[in-house]
C-alpha cells in the first residue's frame, strides 16, 4: 500500500528527482544487506495543509549492519515545489561519513542541488580512503555554483551545491551522486566496526553535530511549519529528518 503511494508520488515530479530517488534505491538495494527500519506510524506518509497549501511527504528508511538509518524522503508542496531528501547515518562503531543530498525544485526547475560525503571526525577530514579517490575525480564546471549558508561548516571540501541550469548539468550533477553514493557503500561494506568506546562517543557526537546544523536549516523549517505546524515540524526535523541515537 505504502509502496504504490510513494511511486505515484515519484511519479509527479521532476524528472531529476525521479530518476535520483530510482537509482538511490537501485544502489542501495545492489550493493548493501537492507532489512526494515521501523518508523513511527504517523511519519511514513503524512499530508498538511495548515495555511492554504497542501503539503505531502512519503518516508522510505532501511537499516544495514552498517547503517542505522538509510532515509529516503519525497516531498511535494502543492504544485510548484517538489524536493528530495537523502541521508545516511552510520551506527556510530563505523568510522564512516555521513552521505546526504537535496534537491529542491519545481516543473520549471531544480534550484538548489547538493550532495556530500561529510566528516564527523574531531579533525573534520574524510577517512584517507575516500579522500584519495575523491580527489581524484574529475573536476566538474557548473554555471552557477552556489554559496553554503553559515551552518553547512560541517560539509566537507568535496560538497557539490549549484543551480544546474540545464539537463546536461543536471546528468553532470546526477553522475557525482552516483559516484559519491557508489563509493560510499563500497568503502561500507568492507569497513570493520571499531571497539574503542572513545572513538565511538567521537563518532557519535560528529553526528550529533552535523543534526545540529542541519535543524538550523530555515528553509526546510519553513516549508514545514506552514503546512504542519511549528510543533510538529519541531518534532519532525529532530525525529525523523536529523535525528541522533
Ligand atoms: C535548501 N531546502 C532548501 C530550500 C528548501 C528546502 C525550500 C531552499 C531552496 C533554494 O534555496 O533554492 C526544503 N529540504 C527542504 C524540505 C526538506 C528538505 C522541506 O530536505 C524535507 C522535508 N538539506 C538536507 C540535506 C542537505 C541539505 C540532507 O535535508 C545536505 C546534504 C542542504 N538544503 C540544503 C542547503 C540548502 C538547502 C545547504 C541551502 C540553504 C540556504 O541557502 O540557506
Amino acid at each position: 500500500m505504502v509502496t504504490t503511494i510513494q511511486s505515484s508520488l515519484r511519479e509527479h515530479q521532476h524528472i531529476l528527482i525521479r530518476q535520483l530517488a530510482n537509482f538511490i534505491e537501485e544502489i542501495w538495494e545492489c550493493n548493501l544487506s537492507l532489512s526494515p527500519y521501523n518508523i513511527p506510524e504517523d511519519l511514513g506518509y503524512v499530508e498538511g495543509s495548515l495555511e492554504g497549501e497542501k503539503l505531502i511527504i512519503e518516508n522510505r528508511c532501511y537499516q544495514t549492519p552498517q547503517f542505522r538509518k538509510l532515509h529516503l524522503e519525497l516531498a511535494q508542496v502543492g504544485d510548484r515545489l517538489d524536493i528530495l531528501h537523502c541521508v545516511m547515518f552510520p551506527h556510530p562503531n563505523y568510522p564512516l561519513p555521513i552521505f546526504g543530498v537535496d534537491l529542491v525544485g519545481s516543473q520549471k526547475g531544480i534550484s538548489a542541488a547538493i550532495v556530500d560525503l561529510s566528516p564527523v571526525t574531531d579533525d573534520r577530514f574524510l577517512p584517507q580512503n575516500y579522500h584519495s579517490v575523491l580527489t581524484n575525480l574529475p573536476i566538474l564546471e557548473f554555471s552557477q555554483p552556489r554559496d553554503l549558508p553559515a551552518w553547512g561548516n560541517i560539509f566537507s571540501e568535496f560538497c557539490l551545491f549549484i543551480r544546474p541550469v540545464n539537463a546536461e548539468e543536471e546528468k553532470l550533477f546526477l553522475q557525482r551522486v552516483k559516484q559519491f553514493l557508489t563509493l560510499h557503500c563500497q568503502i561500507a561494506i568492507a569497513t570493520l566496526p571499531i571497539a574503542s568506546r572513545f572513538k565511538q562517543a567521537e563518532l557519535l557526537a560528529g553526528q550529533r553535530y552535523y543534526c545540529t546544523q542541519q535543524q538550523q536549516n530555515d528553509k526546510t523549517r519553513r516549508i514545514l511549519e506552514k503546512s504542519l505546524g511549528k510543533a510538529w515540524t519541531d518534532r519532525y526535523m529532530s525525529t525523523m529528518l536529523f535525528d541522533s541515537p
